[in-house]
């Protein structure tokens, strides 16, 4: 791991007067972000993403939050943009992100992770950015030429989210690694060209979940904006409407139940999803299948996601009545965030050379 412990941010270790102790002394810090663009997050988020975020939280300095600049890199409807981005904060709570313990935040509450992106992209080759392979797909996916620059340098943001907290850890999904790469080759870029300033961060991803395929198309990933209604579940929506979906699950034409992801995908997906909210061992799964046909795997699917899914969805749909008290914990974390991001951009301008307005001698 790289070294969590970094000497040049007083601002980072010294918290405030009545606030939580900030912890990083003795804690690696995480950092992840969920970008704000459904009403609901799907199985994928949960089980790729969030699930790993909540232990973390126990055993490091964790900064969870909301990433509403990324979601401007498709077009958004501005009332339903904000809508998300409460609901969005409202399902990381639900699903165990405790503001206690976390620090919760809406990534556009602290305006210093866009003047770190600027600097970041200035030390981003163009040849670089145009091989990030998310890029390509949501472009191809229709917008064509139309695709806007944001989201072409949306991983430059992306490292900008990171690099400010100086994260050691960043769990996420598969789809996320080349752009944790890219930060990584970022941090050390900079470090390089300017002096230590940036820790190099982890992704933290783990394989069995890292990419929970769509339930249509179970080659493709479960994501909110390229899944057919039929592909994706949505942890808020009714059990009823789930239960349908993974009942239609597709499959193939034969019916042995065993795992195998390139010849039964669809199987291997569905095992996947058990084995996670189950706790039970894939091979374990198997076996108890045996003799037994896809609706019974099937069935026992929609029991487990009704389970975990049902208490999810009640607490985040209580919370998301709970505007005033939603923003207040986003309030509390963009004012812990932005201690730590604005002094590192400082830092930052420094190194770079950027020089700084003098203090009341304008005339
Ligand atoms: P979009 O389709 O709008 O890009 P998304 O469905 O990919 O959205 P994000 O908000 O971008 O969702 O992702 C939040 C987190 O969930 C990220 O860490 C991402 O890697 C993870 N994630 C998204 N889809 C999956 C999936 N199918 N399996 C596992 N993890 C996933
Ligand atoms: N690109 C991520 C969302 C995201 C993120 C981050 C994840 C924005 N900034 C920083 C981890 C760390 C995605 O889920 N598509």
């Amino acid at each position: 791991m790289s070294s969590a412990t970094d000497t040049s941010t007083g601002a980072v270790n010294e918290g405030r007067a009545g606030a939580r102790p900030d912890t990083r002394t003795t804690r690696p810090r995480v950092l992840s972000l969920v970008q704000p663009t459904a009403d609901s997050l799907h199985l994928g988020n949960y089980l790729g993403a969030l699930r790993q975020w909540v232990p973390m939280q126990d055993d490091h300095d964790a900064f969870y939050g909301v990433a509403d600049l990324h979601a401007l890199t498709v077009e958004q409807d501005p009332k339903q943009l904000r809508q998300r981005t409460l609901r969005s904060a409202a399902q990381l709570i639900a699903a165990g992100i405790d503001p206690e313990k976390s620090t919760i935040f809406c990534q556009s509450h602290v305006p210093e992770h866009t003047q770190l992106a600027w600097i970041l992209s200035c030390l981003t080759g163009f040849g670089q950015a145009n091989r990030m392979t998310q890029f390509k797909d949501k472009a191809a996916r229709g917008l064509g030429d139309q695709a806007s620059v944001g989201l072409f340098t949306y991983p430059v943001l992306m490292a900008a989210d990171i690099l400010i907290y100086r994260a050691d850890r960043v769990p996420v999904g598969e789809d996320q690694r080349q752009h944790l790469e890219l930060t990584r080759d970022l941090a050390a870029r900079f470090n390089h060209r300017y002096g230590r300033t940036f820790v190099v961060p982890e992704p933290h991803i783990v394989a069995s979940v890292g990419r929970i395929a769509d339930l249509a198309d179970p080659v493709g990933k479960m994501s909110k904006s390229a899944s057919s209604p039929a592909g994706i579940i949505e942890l808020l929506d009714e059990p009823k409407i789930n239960i349908k979906k993974i009942k239609s699950a597709v499959t193939d034409s034969d019916r042995e139940i065993r795992f195998d992801v390139d010849q039964k995908p669809g199987v291997a997906n569905l095992l996947t999803i058990l084995s996670a909210l189950s706790g039970t061992p894939v091979e374990t799964l198997v076996e108890s299948f045996a003799g037994k046909g896809y609706g019974d795997l099937k069935g026992a699917v929609a029991d487990a996601v009704a389970e975990t899914g049902g208490a999810f969805r009640e607490r985040a749909l209580g919370l998301i009545e709970e505007r005033t008290e939603l923003e207040a914990i986003l309030a509390a974390g963009a004012e812990r965030a932005r201690e730590i991001a604005s002094a590192v951009v400082a830092e930052v301008y420094d190194k770079v050379g950027l020089l700084p307005p003098a203090q009341g001698r304008s005339r």
